[in-house]
């Protein structure tokens, strides 16, 4: 073996294992509804050093990366045995995605991958790439994964290589070593977004769906849907009703789709989802919550103005940037929650709240008045209601308390 070679192994495991050691440290929160935390929990540098150098100096005389990636992100979460995983997107400079299980202790740091990626079953030679898988473990006792499948369109024009068409995967396991694929899901639209809720309604699975009239656009398909379905290894939806819809101006004016399965509390089905508006500067996708009920989990019940999170300083920047999106979250049982999520299709972090709190804010929060009128009029209101409370000084800061 060379010293080169020596010397270069020896620097890249060294730098991983002190990155994989590193703990996190979490935000000031003060007012805030989540606890952003300082360093990303999963990085194209946590992909095991297995998975891309080839160890043996003979065959990888200059040490070389052999399979290189591009990023790690949009990550599907689970609460497992007591640990924390993330089912992360792991996308390679080919472009092409697989899923691959990280592992923590706490949730916030130590993620590390298992020693393989996913083997997911390959069912169909025309699909082209897998991402973004949702977790749901449902209450008919087995784990699902359901995922985007796409495809080259099959009636694209010759010549045009971008046209595509996107639909559901669905895998389940007991283990999570071991996957069952099932048939995607038929549906009368291209389909992305696309989630299990983990109970049986009305005796039927139950998911979250996203019509969409083309693979980028949903236009007609008016925003997040709904269906049942009779035979989840046949699952065909022939009924879908709008659930959260979109409008003209707001943070979900192009599309929206469910992040990941909604959690159950006692005030209802808590929902986390992503809407996009189109901006001079491309799209936009942010992250807002939702509240269904618990008798009907298809009936809105709350839902704040605006997004609760949006790229900020390093998150806006990376490979697709101004981009937030995520598809998994992990309620512990004492009510604490935590959202993880990746910035601008790169990295995945994570942000921390409570059941408590994301409460208060959906059902504390006014609704999108859908004008400035409105919104001028709850600035107004918070206005008059705080004067009982607070003295203004003159430049309209809190003065003194008066109650
Ligand atoms: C990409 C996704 C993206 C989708 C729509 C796919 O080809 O892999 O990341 O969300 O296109 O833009
Ligand atoms: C898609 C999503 C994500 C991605 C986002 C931004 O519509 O499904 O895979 O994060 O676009 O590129």
């Amino acid at each position: 073996m060379s010293e080169s070679f020596e010397r270069q192994q020896t620097y890249i495991v060294e730098t991983q294992r002190l990155l994989l050691e590193k703990t996190n440290v979490g935000l000031s929160d003060t007012g805030k509804i989540v606890t952003r935390y300082l360093n990303p929990v999963v990085t194209k540098e946590h992909i095991p050093l297995s998975w891309r150098y080839d160890f043996n100096p003979l065959t990888n005389p200059h040490f070389l990366e052999r399979i290189a990636f591009n990023s790690t992100m949009n990550a599907g979460a689970l609460h497992w045995k007591g640990k924390y995983l993330l089912f992360v997107r792991v996308e390679g400079v080919d472009r092409k995605s697989i899923f691959a299980i990280a592992e923590s202790d706490n949730g916030v740091d130590n993620f590390h991958f298992w020693e393989h990626p996913l083997l997911l079953p390959d069912l169909d030679e025309a699909e082209t790439n897998v991402y973004d898988l949702r977790l749901t473990a449902h209450e008919d006792g087995w784990v699902y994964g359901i995922f985007c499948s796409e495809q080259h369109a099959p009636d694209a024009a010759p010549g045009d290589l971008s046209s595509a068409v996107a639909s559901a995967g669905i895998i389940r396991s007991k283990d999570l070593i071991h996957w069952d694929r099932l048939p995607n899901l038929k549906a009368n639209s291209q389909q992305r977004n696309v989630v299990l809720h983990p109970e049986f309604v009305e005796g039927k699975y139950a998911f979250y769906t996203r019509p969409q009239d083309d693979f980028i656009l949903a236009k007609s398909g008016g925003g997040i849907g709904w269906a049942l379905v009779d035979d989840i290894s046949n699952a065909v939806i022939s009924q879908e009703k709008i659930i959260n819809k979109r409008f003209y101006h707001t943070i979900k004016e192009l599309k929206n789709g469910e992040g990941p399965a909604p959690l159950k509390t006692d005030r209802g089905w808590l929902h986390l989802a992503h809407g996009v508006r189109g901006t001079a500067a491309g799209l936009r996708y942010v992250l807002y919550l939702y509240l269904t009920s618990l008798e009907d989990p298809s009936e809105l019940v709350a839902e704040p103005a605006g997004y609760l999170m949006a790229p900020e300083g390093e998150e806006r920047v990376g490979d697709v940037s101004n981009v937030l999106f995520s598809n998994g979250w992990i309620m512990d049982a004492d009510g604490t929650v935590y959202i993880y999520y990746a910035s601008s299709d790169t990295r995945i972090h994570v942000a921390v709240s409570s059941v408590a709190k994301l409460l208060d804010y959906c059902l504390n929060t006014a609704e999108d008045g859908l004008r400035s009128a409105e919104s001028l009029r709850k600035v107004i209101h918070l206005i008059d209601h705080n004067a009982a409370y607070v003295g203004n000084n003159s430049n309209g800061t809190i003065g003194r308390l008066t109650k």
